[in-house]
């Protein structure tokens, strides 16, 4: 991938919750595209604009490393690696530019629904189950609480269920899934929807023209959904 290039390249999810809406939300803003075979990349007909297909959790990295230079993602990944990325003592590599206005859902502290639920402070001593350790870290922080993560990549709802954890911190919708395990929340520590992320600092000569150009559409068609 060549470092410098006069053609925006766009980074969204390849399949999953955001990748069809994403995909709907660029082509109200006049883009088309032709798909590549293996279907990662599009290449951009309308506008010199290309899409890569990927796993959401690639996007801010694909960002930070300038190999793309915008993406569609959820705040919660965004924040998490964000938060990671501090975490580690480096610098910010991304930044929200635009709430999308969907794929909204909330990071939430849930506890068996057997628990009587009075404050933080009844989770010292307990294991957290999550895939967000950087985000579920910061709020165990502030709280002053000294409970123990356990970092899962997915099925968290089930860890409490197996044994592996006592309470969890996992992105809820609508509910169910935590109802269909016994789970119920009590604390919302972060609140999401898919985002449009791109580098701390504007781009440079064509692609930030390119870029005024998408930003300008996508408002447009943001304010006429709203
Ligand atoms: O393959 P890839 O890594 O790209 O996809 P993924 O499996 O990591 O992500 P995906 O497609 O599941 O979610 C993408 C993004 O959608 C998330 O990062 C959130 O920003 C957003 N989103 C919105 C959600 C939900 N709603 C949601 N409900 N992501 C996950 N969930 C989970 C929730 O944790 C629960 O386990 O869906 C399940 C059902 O939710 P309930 O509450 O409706 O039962
Ligand atoms: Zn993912």
């Amino acid at each position: 991938i060549p470092a410098s290039r006069d053609r925006l390249r766009i980074a969204i999810q390849k399949n999953g919750r955001l990748a069809e809406p994403a995909r709907a939300l660029l082509a109200s803003c006049g883009m088309g595209w032709r798909e590549s075979r293996d279907r990662l990349f599009c290449y951009g007909e309308s506008l010199p604009v290309d899409l890569l297909l990927v796993r959401d959790d690639d996007i801010p990295g694909l960002i930070a490393d300038g190999v793309c230079d915008l993406g569609i993602v959820g705040r919660n990944v965004l924040a998490e690696q964000d938060g990671a990325r501090i975490g580690a003592g480096r610098a910010s590599a991304f930044r929200e530019w635009r709430a999308l206005g969907f794929g909204a859902c909330r990071l939430a502290l849930a506890v068996p629904e057997g628990w009587e639920w009075k404050s933080p402070a009844q989770l010292s001593g307990k294991r957290i189950a999550t895939s967000y350790p950087a985000l579920l870290g910061r709020w165990l922080t502030r709280e002053g609480v000294d409970a123990q993560v356990a970092l899962l990549s997915g099925s968290v709802e089930i860890a409490p269920r197996l044994g592996q954890a006592d309470a969890i911190c996992d992105l809820v919708s609508s509910g169910a899934t935590l109802a269909a395990n016994q789970l119920k929340p009590v604390v919302t520590l972060f609140e999401s929807e898919a985002v449009l992320a791109g580098p701390i600092h504007a781009l440079d000569a064509a692609r930030g023209e390119l870029v005024e150009l998408l930003l300008r559409r996508l408002d447009g068609a943001l304010r006429i959904r709203h």
